[in-house]
């Protein structure tokens, strides 16, 4: 629709109910993001964010100004919108220490939360012909209103405000890595850069969202389901369609349709030796028959993230070769997976696998009982036993991998082996790459694998793909052939 001239439009009257005072009462519906109000399907009465409440968030912002030193002030900015040609930006994604304290899914605010005044956010203030082109933003009514902000200014007056409140601190905590020219740039804060008052704040933010509450839990539990299920039906489909993109393809769809916002990373689809690049991404090959395929996918739901990998051949059946390595990973797996509780680390769980791989790799005759074993596996290995898991995936990286397990943390435990083609041992392993990878949360007893639900025994694998696939597979195959034809 273009073209249209003003005298097209019709003046609007509003009929005002009377006894009331009219427009101010009327409901802020568009936000820029989902509220109960606009988006009832998603959002509950009394949440900000799908499943987090407002005192949830009320709660998480008081739990961080107690871990702040006194008078301090903390500044976090929402992630930057990178551009990806001219005017058509890359899919915005919010920071999640921003997102986690304000639960504002918009770029262009700075946050600061202090001892004397809670959270003050500055909040961008769109032109008329922004919201033409873009629609309706969070502003200063919706800080206040919808993300139960203390105190909201426009952006464009921070400089006028911020640096009053820096001279009244002591210390000025912000996240470095995501420093934004909005404030580092003001005056007030160079100087107290210059006096060595400005430190980084993502310490503190990890400790908070290193321990995920009620609520976060159910989240990251929706959001592993998701990817579950999503794999499950990619795994069905590469018995007819062995494709590196399309199987990529396949499980961002079935995520999306269940309700996912997006990849938690782009998906590693690696068929055969493509499977021993840890992070390949190109996803652009055919699956040779016989091969295995490695895929590493996770996607996110409302700001918490999942991360799981399979490994399995295609074609339904293992080689000898390949089923010895595989079991070898998976005994790992299962081992790993045993000792997730309170009181370990990450690091005692990846030295136990290191000692678990070591001495299976050499059974098998792919290591040789020489001096430089630790370095020719850890060409073979050269990844952690895993990561925490949350808002990102590789979350809370500031928590030391040393640090005894929490109940409420969530991990992953994904050993693996990747022999290159180039590798010096017995040729039947070359050219091999498996990873196992599932998401354990840690519990008062123990811990439960949220990522359960997708198969990893052999037997389970085969019979998915040799007992089910064939008809669904090939219907779907044929369905393709006629709408390419
Ligand atoms: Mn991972």
């Amino acid at each position: 629709m273009q073209g249209l001239g003003r005298h097209f439009f019709k003046r609007i009257s509003f009929k005002r109910p009377s006894g009331c005072c009219g427009y101010s009462t009327r409901t802020l519906v568009d936000v820029g993001q989902p509220t109960a109000a606009s988006h009832p399907q998603l959002v509950k009465e009394g949440e900000i964010t799908p499943g987090i409440t407002g005192d949830e968030y009320i709660s998480r912002r008081k739990r961080l100004l107690e871990l702040l030193p006194e008078k301090s002030l903390a500044i976090i900015a929402a992630a930057p919108v990178k551009m990806m040609t001219d005017v058509v930006p890359y899919p915005f994604r919010q920071d999640a220490d921003y997102f986690y304290i304000t639960g504002c899914q918009q770029p262009g605010g700075v946050a600061v939360l202090g001892h004397e005044f809670g959270l003050c956010m500055f909040m961008p203030n769109p032109d008329p012909q922004d919201v033409i082109w873009q629609g309706q933003i969070a502003g200063v009514d919706a800080a206040l209103s919808t993300f139960k902000a203390e105190q909201a200014f426009p952006i464009s007056e921070m400089h006028k405000i911020l640096p009053t409140m820096i001279k009244k601190s002591s210390k000025l905590l912000h996240n470095v890595k995501t420093a934004s020219p909005a404030y580092m740039d003001l005056e007030a804060l160079r100087n107290a850069a210059l006096s060595g008052k400005v430190k980084d704040l993502s310490g503190y933010t990890h400790e908070l969202r290193w321990v995920k509450s009620p609520s976060e839990i159910r989240l990251m539990r929706e959001s592993a389901s998701i990817a579950c299920q999503a794999l499950l039906q990619t795994m069905i489909l590469s018995k007819t369609l062995a494709d590196e993109g399309m199987l990529s393809t396949k499980f961002e769809y079935e995520c999306r349709m269940r309700g996912a916002q997006r990849m938690a990373f782009n998906p590693v689809v690696g068929g055969g030796v493509n499977g021993s690049v840890i992070h390949y991404s190109r996803n652009d090959q055919k699956i040779k028959d016989g091969d295995l395929v490695l895929m590493d996918v996770g996607c996110e739901l409302h700001g918490y993230v999942s991360d799981l990998t399979r490994t399995w051949p295609p074609s339904g059946s293992f080689s000898s070769a390949q089923e010895k390595l595989y079991d070898l990973i998976l005994e790992v797996n299962k081992e790993c997976v045993k000792l997730c509780q309170p009181g370990l680390s990450i690091r005692q769980i990846h030295n136990h696998s290191v000692e678990l791989l070591q001495r299976g790799l050499k059974e098998m005759g792919i290591l040789k009982d020489k001096r430089s074993t630790s370095q020719i596996y850890y060409q073979l290995n050269p990844t952690s036993i895993g990561h925490y898991l949350g808002m990102d995936v590789h979350d809370c990286s500031m928590v030391s991998n040393d640090r005894p397990l929490k109940p409420g943390v969530v991990i992953t435990i994904e050993p693996g082996v990747y022999i290159p083609y180039s590798f010096d041992g017995p040729e039947r392993y070359q050219g091999i790459g498996i990873r196992i990878e599932d998401e354990v949360l840690i519990t008062e007893t123990g811990h439960e694998v949220i990522t359960g639900s997708m198969p990893k025994e052999i037997q389970h694998i085969k019979s998915l793909l040799n007992n089910y696939c064939g008809n669904r597979g090939m219907e779907a195959h044929n369905d393709m052939r006629a709408a390419s034809s």
